[in-house]
């Protein structure tokens, strides 16, 4: 027996136990291993019924996501035969869950007739996320289980569910009482099956899964639903394979399943949510900095500033358990900071998300204060002050004055030098950048800014703390606007200079949200204030100086007043939550391109499209070629969880992949040639690039 599986008896029943760390992926090697466990238990008479369990404590997190895409994930024996072979075993199969069973292991435990969860497990079917569906059974086996609807919601959310819930709907037949005692209990759930002599397989709870359904349940599913998913596949794909749940017998369901996992596993889609799932554990590891470093001990945290990003970050620390000291000026800054902080508690305990007691909890833990002097043993510090350089500095040769030794010193700046900032310290070393996205305590992205001197253990340190606050932190170098408001630049660009020359701002809006972007760039301008846009722009003048039509679109709403979303203006007129288009724009738009004698003509929507997008790519080819990003995908999980970027697109160096670098690159020298001399000025394609498509590579990479 090979050491992926465990296999031992105990009298009667035959314990075998998945033991390929750290979460028991179903890969060919542990498939084949666990057929042959099963085989061997099945044709020993002297064994009676078989106790499924991880053998490191943990069931199993499913398929092995890295075998998609290849032959592996259908080698023999594949999940769903292998599934199906259980099923037939003629002896009670009891699946003892520890800690997790998702997507395949949670199917692993479906095709066994009995299962029983210890308090801490977790199940789920998150195959969504991986633009898959459930392909081993989950989508016939569950709504058999547990009714129709409740299965489609399960498998459409990927959401994982506590035992006491999955207990609730049916898909746990026992809880054990502690973690310690999950196999023992399962042995003896076992024998007393044996002893009541019970079926291999029980009769199924619902064997017409759509009894309870109304009539035309799909059908009005689909049409509520088919606007939020935009052009996503999984969802379409979840509701056929229910709805072949209700409509065919278990056998011919299963063959449905199959055909439509297959579709779902060859499509772009999945191909790039796999990529995000990967680049998301692959962000985390930093070339050169050993993973097992000393980190700093951090048990207090300060934050200076206690205005909407202040009190959002502020809230991250305190929802994690960590105290947190919120420093400000002025007593009505920091009142009026912390009752906004209790404020989105409130909200929080009114939609039901959070408890009073939690609430109290948190707010006990977060500590208003005037005096610096308080701040001097925090073990890191988080400024968060107006975004000016010389407010910025002045604030930290205060922190180096009064922070104890050793403490981390951060700036929330989202494009200032923070190397700049740390020259102001005897501590450079100390110094890092910490990008916190708006709103900050719902946003997961946070840009870490490593600065010329930043030490490792600081990198390293607050990185896993990142982790523990729940954020998905992303290294970036220091440049003007890091990785993600750098590329901004020339999108937005684009898209205000295509409204000079002709195009609405819907129009260029409806090209981006027609590739399912949540937002257009010129909606995205206006909730996030075209005066903040303005004022990061003053800031790096000199980098356009010489095009006089750079964003005139934004300087002149910006001049008028006309702020965004705040002011109810912007390159849209708000009335309440509706987005008008508004004519005065047009009319703007109209002036400046006869005061910069740009002829005004309609765009196409490829044109559109091209322009932003192959200028959001360039640039983030460049910041890799630059070293401001370590890899490609770290910018795709950038603009995913920063910026709206679709996750089925895979972020926009994905993207670029998907269309081809050689399009991408032709696509640019296009432009270049037929936008004169702004084509001439702003389209050159980024030297990695060429180099890439010159020697036929297809990934992007540092090369
Ligand atoms: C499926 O089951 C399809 C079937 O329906 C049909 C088939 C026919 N495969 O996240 P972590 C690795 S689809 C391969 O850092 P955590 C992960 O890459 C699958 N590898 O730890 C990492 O490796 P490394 C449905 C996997 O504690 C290491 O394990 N299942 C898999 O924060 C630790 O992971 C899912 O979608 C996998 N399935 O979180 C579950 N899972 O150290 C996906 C993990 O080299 N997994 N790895 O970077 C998760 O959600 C989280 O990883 C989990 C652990 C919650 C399990």
């Amino acid at each position: 027996m090979t050491a992926l599986v465990h296999y031992r008896l105990d009298g009667q029943l035959a314990l075998i136990g998945l033991s390929r760390p750290p979460v028991n992926a179903l890969g060919q090697p542990l498939r084949a291993a666990l057929l042959e466990a099963c085989e061997r238990a099945a044709a020993d008479p002297a064994v009676a019924a078989i106790v499924l369990h991880g053998a490191n404590g943990l069931f199993s997190a499913g398929a092995d996501i890295s075998e998609f895409g290849s032959e592996a994930s259908s080698a023999a024996p594949d999940l769903p035969g292998l599934l199906v072979r259980l099923t037939r075993i003629d002896k009670p199969l009891v699946a003892a869950i520890g800690k997790l069973a998702l997507g395949g292991g949670l199917e692993l435990a479906l095709a066994c007739g009995y299962r029983i969860g210890e308090p801490q497990a977790r199940l789920g079917l998150p195959e969504i996320n991986l633009g898959l569906l459930p392909g081993a059974g989950g989508t016939q086996r569950l709504p058999r289980l547990i009714g129709a609807e409740s299965a489609l919601n399960m498998i459409l959310s990927g959401k994982q569910v506590d035992v006491q819930h999955a207990h609730l709907m049916g898909i746990l037949d026992r809880l054990a009482d502690n973690p310690e005692t999950l196999i023992e209990q399962a042995c003896v759930y076992a024998r007393e099956l044996l002893a009541q002599g019970a079926p291999a397989q029980p009769a199924a709870r619902y064997p017409s899964p759509a009894v309870d359904l109304p009539e035309g349940f799909f059908a009005g599913f689909r049409a509520e639903q088919e606007a939020r998913w935009k052009s996503r596949l999984a969802p379409r794909l979840v509701l056929a394979a229910i709805e072949a749940a209700c409509l065919l017998p278990l056998e011919e369901g299963l063959a449905r399943e199959q055909d439509l996992f297959r579709q779902a596993e060859a499509s772009r889609q999945s191909a790039a949510l796999r990529h995000v799932f990967f680049a998301e554990r692959e962000a985390g590891r930093i070339p050169g900095i050993d993973p097992a470093l000393d980190m700093r001990p951090i048990a207090k945290v300060a934050v200076i500033g206690a205005g909407t990003m202040g009190g959002g970050i502020a809230m991250n620390f305190a929802n994690a358990g960590i105290p947190v000291v919120v420093l400000e000026q002025k007593s009505d800054a920091l009142e009026r900071g912390l009752s906004n902080v209790q404020r989105n508690y409130e909200i929080s305990v009114k939609r039901g998300k959070l408890s009073q007691a939690e609430l109290e909890k948190r707010m006990r833990l977060l500590q208003g204060s005037l005096e610096y002097a308080d701040i001097a043993d925090a073990d890191l510090v988080i400024e968060a002050v107006f975004e000016k350089l010389e407010i910025k500095q002045q604030v930290f040769r205060t922190l180096d004055e009064v922070c104890k030794p050793g403490a981390i010193l951060a700036t929330n700046t989202s494009s200032l030098d923070v190397d700049a900032i740390a020259a102001v310290t005897s501590r450079p070393q100390d110094v890092i950048g910490l990008h916190f996205f708006s709103p900050a305590n719902v946003m997961r992205l946070l840009e870490v800014v490593r600065a010329r001197r930043t030490a490792p253990d600081v990198l390293a340190t607050t990185l896993k703390l990142a982790r523990r606050i729940g954020k998905l932190p992303v290294v970036s170098g220091v440049c003007f606007g890091f990785i993600g408001n750098r590329m901004l630049e020339p999108y937005a660009r684009e898209a205000m200079r295509m409204v000079l020359e002709g195009a609405s701002p819907a129009q260029v809006d409806g090209v981006l949200t027609g590739i399912d972007l949540n937002m257009g760039v010129l909606s995205m301008l206006d909730l996030a204030g075209i005066d903040v846009n303005y004022l990061v722009r003053q800031a790096n003048k000199a980098a356009f100086a010489d095009d006089p039509s750079y964003c005139r679109l934004g300087d002149e709403l910006y001049a008028m007043g006309c702020y965004g979303q705040k002011s109810s203006f912007g390159f849209y007129h708000y009335e309440g939550r509706q987005r008008l288009d508004d004519p005065t724009v047009e009319k703007v738009a109209e002036r400046l391109a006869g005061e910069l004698q740009i002829p005004r003509r309609s765009l196409a929507p490829q044109e559109i499209h091209d322009r932003c997008l192959f200028m959001l790519i360039n640039e983030g080819i460049q910041l890799l070629d630059e070293g401001i990003a370590l890899r490609a995908s770290d910018i795709d999980l950038v603009w995913i969880n920063g910026y709206g970027f679709p996750a089925h697109l895979g972020g926009p160096m994905h993207y670029a992949e998907q269309l081809g670098l050689d399009q991408v690159l032709d696509g640019i020298l296009r432009l270049q040639a037929s936008l004169g001399s702004h084509g001439q000025r702003w389209f050159k394609p980024a030297p990695l690039l060429k180099r890439l498509v010159a020697a036929g590579r297809t990934r992007i990479e540092k090369f």
